[in-house]
């Protein structure tokens, strides 16, 4: 039998929102979100504990949640601030091992089986993390220590703000059988509801189904809630991560009317575009261009041609052709590049490119992929995150 492993999910607590509370400390103790105005069409990225006591949430309309507390302070974010105190929070994760997946900016696997630090204790090496995070980040992180990223991750959240939860591999079935099935990543509220319809609130109701059974009720999902209703996932933590698109979008406070507007905001996306683009100088290369247009009735549309370089000319045409398709007021415009690796090999293993990859996006544009999709509440909400206000650009990475 393989020895097990030792996985800690580490993810910040209401990391934006700590981050503005950290640099203004009038602001501690009272409801923040940050997002964008209520007077738009502005979105919560996030909001502190002290907000979701009125039920806020991320992803949430900025009116709705003004409407639920009418105090709320609402602060713009400042992604630059962001992306510098991920940068800091992975340094501090290095100091503890190479084999760090990051999942979006505050958020990551490690994998420190095989770690010296502290005779091999994770939850002492994930005590640490915390403490230095604290010190040079001066904001809290929460921790889940487990034989795997599932249960890590369960973990994570379960002594949230400023928690650690430990599951060590004797306690695993124990843990797991009375788990909520809502728990489980990919169980979102259509299929807990069709779960609690069959009489299944938790993992151990799970576990009395085989995994025909699952299969049937389903899908292909099935095969995997019979691992996770068990508690076993062999994922490894992934530190291969390889970029396969750099985008730009925007969505406008208020929607572009017509074809000459959406071509007079090319030239603004194509700067971030650039800059973006030079950091990633000489280990990517372009194959193809792509326009994403959302118009106002959120029907979306993207037009790609192959290419391999950013030609202005060639979003324009890209743009017309998308706009003809719906001939209709444009909500959001997105430009970027599908690019590949030039050379692969230096992506394996290579932790600080993967850092890089994912500090510099917004959080959440990137999705762990070989997570569960399923049950698309948890993406739809976080790609319907575009924050309202013109000037509020969003990178995405793919
Ligand atoms: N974020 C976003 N849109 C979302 C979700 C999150 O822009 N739909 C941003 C803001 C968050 C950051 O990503 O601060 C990290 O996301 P988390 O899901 O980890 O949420 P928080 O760190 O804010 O809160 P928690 O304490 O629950 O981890
Ligand atoms: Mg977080």
């Amino acid at each position: 039998m393989q020895p097990s492993r030792k996985i800690i999910h580490c993810d910040c607590d209401c990391f934006y929102a700590s981050i503005e509370v950290r640099d203004n400390p009038h602001l501690l103790g009272k409801p923040i979100a940050v997002g964008g105005s209520p007077n738009h069409r502005g979105v919560v990225a996030t909001c502190n504990y002290e907000a979701r006591e009125f039920g806020i949430h991320s992803a949430m309309a900025s009116a709705t949640a003004r409407k639920r507390c009418p105090d709320l302070i609402i602060i713009r974010p400042d992604m630059e601030k962001y992306h510098e105190a991920s940068a800091q929070i992975h340094e501090v994760f290095r100091r503890y091992t190479k084999l760090i997946e990051p999942l979006s900016l505050d958020e990551a696997y490690l994998d420190v089986s095989d770690s010296k630090h502290f005779e091999g204790s994770a939850t002492r090496i994930a005590e640490a993390i915390r403490a230095e995070v604290k010190e040079n980040v001066n904001i809290t992180i929460s921790a889940g220590i487990a034989p795997n990223k599932f249960l890590a991750k369960i973990a994570s959240d379960w002594n949230k703000p400023d928690g650690v939860f430990v599951v060590t591999p004797d306690r695993v079935d124990a843990f797991v059988e009375a788990l909520p099935v809502k728990k489980l990543h990919g169980v979102g509220n259509v299929t807990a509801s069709k779960m609690k319809r069959l009489g299944i609130n938790t993992c151990g109701d799970l576990r009395k189904l085989d995994e025909t059974q699952l299969t049937k009720y389903f899908g292909s999902f099935g095969k995997r809630l019979n691992n996770l209703s068990r508690g076993i996932d062999n994922r490894p933590v992934k530190t291969d991560r390889i970029r396969k698109s750099v985008s730009i979008e925007n969505t406008y406070s208020s929607d572009l009317p017509n074809l000459k507007r959406c071509l007079e905001e090319l030239p603004y996306l194509e700067i971030q575009l650039a800059k973006r683009l030079n950091k990633l100088k000489g280990r990517y290369k372009i194959r193809k261009q792509f326009i994403k247009i959302k118009f106002h009735d959120f029907v979306q549309t993207t037009v790609e041609m192959v290419s391999s370089q950013t030609v202005t000319d060639n979003y324009s045409e890209l743009c017309s052709k998308g706009f003809s398709r719906g001939n209709k007021p444009v909500r959001l415009l997105g430009l970027g590049v599908k690019v590949f690796p030039l050379n692969e090999e230096q992506f394996v293993g290579n932790t600080s490119n993967v850092t890089e990859t994912i500090s510099r996006s917004s959080a959440h544009s990137i999705e762990n992929r070989d997570e569960l999709t399923d049950q698309n509440q948890a993406t739809i909400s976080k790609k319907n995150i575009d924050n309202g206000d013109a000037d509020q650009l969003k990178l995405i990475l793919d």
